[in-house]
């Protein structure tokens, strides 16, 4: 399935030709042009086929990964309630994962290729699951900032070109507006308490508000992959764009909340209507994605040690796949 070397990650440059010829780029833009949707069978620019497994793949990832910050709670959610709906929130983030992995596959490469590429540390996953969730009122701050922020990237993705992932984000979109709103209602709550309970909650924010601005990606000078992406409607808006829309929707519910956003600059332009913020920490972020973040080494030991204890699950299905077929056969 992958020629010319490709790795499945997608890590060569997604630029570079495939065997293609000048008709099938021209006759392949023209229909992403008309907003006709590219299904798994039809045919597509090999750079497009890469791109599209980098880009889901690490999504999945992502939703995956991302189970282990909010995961770390469960055990010690403050209400039963509460217990109940983190649960809900980080089954959720599984069946995501799943859809995902499920769209890639519709591109040729298996789950266990995405997998193996996840553990090896070639494919990356989203940079804010490497932050630690330090005390319940995160969970808040989760649900509200980082599930806030993947709406607003992943409505987007609804209207993707390539069929299977714009149908998949439809569902995962719908689920991620429940998962805003608990992380809300959780603020709200902590806010309307004791002054302790609004301390926790003014500290969460302070910790995730720019790691939540970093996950929309580098700002655009610096997105390698924007140009091509926007061309192929694979993404609608750019990386600064979305994180432009997230600020001036978020400071006004910070200001609800009586939080204050952790930015000296911040400041609303009555021109442009939009906020104006400081610069993100760059740095941050690119050490964050190179594996140095303060969870990293956590996040990656802890689904490897799930990737071997399942093992034993993956081999009974497999025993029991063939055990089936076998008796289908001898039938
Ligand atoms: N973290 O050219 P760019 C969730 C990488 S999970 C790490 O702008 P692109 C949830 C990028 O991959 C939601 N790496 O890239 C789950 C590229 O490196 P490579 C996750 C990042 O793809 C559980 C390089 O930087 N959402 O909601 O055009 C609990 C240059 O970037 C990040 C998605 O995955 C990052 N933040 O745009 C709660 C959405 N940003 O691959 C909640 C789908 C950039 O060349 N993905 N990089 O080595 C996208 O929309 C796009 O891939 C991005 C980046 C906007 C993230």
């Amino acid at each position: 399935m992958y020629t010319q070397g490709l790795d499945q990650a997608g890590k060569s440059d997604p630029a570079k030709p495939g065997p293609e010829t000048r008709e099938q780029l021209d006759a392949f833009q023209t229909r992403i042009d008309a907003e006709e949707k590219i299904e798994a069978k039809d045919w597509m620019p090999e750079a497009y086929r890469r791109t599209l497994v980098r880009q889901i793949s690490q999504h999945a990832h992502s939703e995956i990964i991302g189970m282990q910050p909010e995961g770390n709670w469960l055990t010690r959610a403050p209400s039963l309630k509460r217990k109940a709906i983190l649960l809900a929130k980080v089954q959720d983030e599984a069946g995501h994962g799943l859809y995902l992995y499920s769209a890639a596959e519709t591109l040729g490469v298996s789950r266990d290729q995405m997998v193996a590429d996840l553990l090896s540390g070639k494919a990356k996953y989203s940079s804010i699951f490497n932050y630690p969730t330090l005390s319940w009122a995160d969970i808040g701050a989760i649900g509200w900032l980082v599930d806030g922020a993947a709406i607003m990237n992943q409505i987007p993705l609804c209207r993707c070109s390539y069929g299977p992932y714009s149908r998949a984000m439809i569902r995962v979109c719908k689920e991620e507006s429940f998962h805003q709103r608990q992380g809300y209602e959780i603020m709200l709550t902590l806010c309307g308490g004791t002054a302790e309970q609004k301390a926790m909650a003014q500290d969460a924010l302070n910790r995730f508000w720019w790691p939540s601005l970093m996950m929309f990606g580098p700002n655009d000078a610096n997105s390698t992959h924007s140009a091509q992406s926007m061309a192929w409607k694979i993404k609608r808006f750019s990386n600064d764009e979305l994180r432009q829309k997230f600020i001036d929707v978020t400071v006004p519910q910070a200001e609800f909340l009586g939080l204050t956003v952790p930015d000296d600059e911040l400041r609303y332009n009555e021109e442009t209507e939009h906020y104006e913020h400081s610069d993100i920490d760059w740095q941050e972020f690119f050490d964050v994605i190179a594996g140095n973040g303060p969870c990293n080494k956590q996040r990656m030991e802890k689904r490897r040690k799930a990737q071997d204890d399942g093992a034993w699950v993956r081999e009974a299905a497999r025993v029991y796949a063939e055990k089936k077929a076998a008796a289908s056969a001898a039938a």
